[in-house]
Order: C-alpha cells, then structure tokens, then sequence
C-alpha cells in the first residue's frame, strides 16, 4: 500500500534573533524535496504555505520577549492545520521556518493523538532543548520556548490555552551541548530524557535511541521527530543562526534517520530553523533533504532483519 506524506510549509521566522526562517520552505522545495520521496514510493501531497495576518504588537512582563503576537498566530494558525495534516497523511512533514514552528505543530498533534487514544512521543534532536518559559528566557527569542509550553510548563500562558499537554517522560532529546540555567533546572525536575552531546561521545547515537523506540512501540505511541539543522555540526550544516560547535556528525545523523526508517515508528516530522540566507550553495539544504530521504526509505543495500 502508497504510504502518504503532506508537505506544509512555515515560513515562521520571528521566534529567532535574525531573519533568514521564513526563506526554508522554499529552499526545500529547491533542493527538491517533494521529488526525492515521491521517487522512494511515498505519495506526496504538498499542501502550500501556511500564511497568519500582520499583527500588532503584544507585550509581555518579561522585557525581553519579542515578536509575542506573531508566535501566538502561528500557534493559533498551526494546530488546526497540523491535526488535520496528520488525520489526512501518514506522515506530514512540516518545514520551517524557526523553531518556534514547533510549539504549533505539537500542540496539532497532541490533539491528533489524544482524538486516536494513542500517546505521542517525541523525538527532539537540537543543540538545545527549547526549555524556556516567557518568564525564563534571556533572549527573548520564542524558538527557546517550545518545549516548555507543549509540556504544560507554568509561565507560557500568554500563548494560547493548550488542550493537551504532552508528558515530559515521553520526550527523548539528543544532540544536546547547550542548556541555559532555567533549562538545566527544568530537566530534572520534569524528567525529560537528555542524551546531551557527551553522553553520544560515550555511548552513540544508536543505543539510546533503540531504547526509546523500544518504550514507544511498547506504548503503541505515534512518534514524532522534530529535527533542529543546529544538531548538526555546523562544520557540514552552517544555514543556522545559532550554531554551536561540537554537533552531531553525518553519520551519526543518518543513522538516526536509517534506523527511524526501519522501526516504522515515526509519524511526523518538523524540519526547522534552515536558514537559506546564511547557507552555501545550498549544501544545508541538500543535506537536509539526504537524511529527510534516509527516513523515509533511501538504502544502499537491503536488509532483511530488523536489529531490537
Ligand atoms: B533553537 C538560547 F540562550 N537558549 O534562549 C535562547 F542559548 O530553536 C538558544 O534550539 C535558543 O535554535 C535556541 O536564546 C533555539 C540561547
Ligand atoms: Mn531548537
Ligand atoms: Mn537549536
Ligand atoms: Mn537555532
């Protein structure tokens, strides 16, 4: 059977300090994207752009936040977008933009999941874990806010009233090498499980993640993946505005992606915080696409057996 998959694009580009975001969707679409997994046999759909209205302007106590309003519409503008992307797709792939993307594509799929009676878990692979509430942040960019509010976390209500939280124990992160003071107190205290950059030093990328897939598939969980480029080391993807050194390696990530594609787990994925502007001669992009490709099906041999 034609496995489906719906493209929806984000251009969100405000939750970052600068602007580039907004140009992602279509520098996927140029690196051709939707070509590369209709030729591994997936049924694509690309379902455009989302757009929000101008808006004006949204203060918060919290002096350094900016750009409120507009991560507020885009959570507003996303969640009904993305339940119905997943209700209609098997696995909808949702280009940002910046992270703040995020907070919107799983706020739509908590509700998905709770519609269909089944947990959502919650793959999240970054140089940061997006920990911060408004109260928190320092920088006042939204892309740093995500997890806390789709956890449920205290200090993200002037987004809008979330209906389903996700449970921090079912959120795994990995990649991770920089962590702010609130985050780092957060972490333990909401029992997220971080594989932080030293820790994949130590062990792979490999045996913490069959552990997880082993929980989700136990769980009969929909498995999300949200794909930060900063991740990656910025030696071989520098189309990020906030790249720090000491990022996971090419094959690092494509083992991921290979070894996502063979647990048949994942059923979302938001690639986010491409930043065309700041990209060489498309290389980020194109990389991007090759490990969006090896999730969703490109080998260099076949196998027969599935390894957990
Ligand atoms: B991204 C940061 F201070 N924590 O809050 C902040 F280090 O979506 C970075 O993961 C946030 O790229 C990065 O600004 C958000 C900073
Ligand atoms: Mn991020
Ligand atoms: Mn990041
Ligand atoms: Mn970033």
């Amino acid at each position: 059977m034609t496995r489906t998959c719906a493209i929806l694009g984000v251009p969100v580009q405000t939750g970052a300090s600068q602007p580039g975001c907004l140009m992602g969707p279509a520098s996927f679409r140029t690196a051709g994207l939707a070509k590369i997994l209709s030729g591994l046999g997936w049924e694509v759909h690309d379902l455009g752009d989302l757009a929000i209205p101008p808006q004006a302007p949204l203060a918060h106590p919290n002096p350094a936040v900016h750009d409120l309003a507009e991560t507020r519409a885009w959570i507003e503008a996303l969640t009904p977008a993305v339940t119905q992307a997943k209700a209609a797709h098997d696995l909808p792939v949702f280009l940002g933009g910046d992270h703040a993307m995020a907070a919107g594509t799983l706020s739509g799929l908590a509700s998905h999941a709770a519609s269909v009676g089944r947990p959502l878990f919650v793959l999240w692979l970054d140089a940061h874990p997006d920990l911060h509430t408004l109260e928190t942040t320092e920088s006042g960019n939204l892309h740093g806010t995500p997890m806390a509010y789709v956890t449920g976390q205290p200090g993200c209500d002037a987004y809008p009233p979330l209906a389903h939280a996700i449970d921090p124990k079912n959120v795994c992160m990995m990649g991770i090498r920089s962590v702010d003071a609130a985050e780092r107190a957060l972490i333990p205290q909401i029992g997220i499980e971080v594989h932080d950059m030293r820790a994949i030093d130590e062990t792979g990328v490999l045996a913490p993640l069959r552990a997880f897939l082993k929980r989700v598939r136990a769980a009969n969980g929909l498995l999300h993946v949200s794909f930060d480029v900063d991740f990656l080391d910025p030696e071989i993807a520098p189309a990020v505005g906030t790249t720090v050194p000491g990022g996971a390696s090419f094959r690092e990530a494509h083992l991921i992606m290979e070894e996502l594609c063979d647990s048949e787990l994942v059923t979302s994925l938001d690639l986010v915080e491409l930043n065309p502007f700041l990209d060489e001669r498309g290389r980020t992009a194109k990389l991007m696409c090759d490990l969006t490709a090896s999730l969703f099906g490109r080998r260099v041999l076949d196998r027969i057996t599935r390894s957990y």
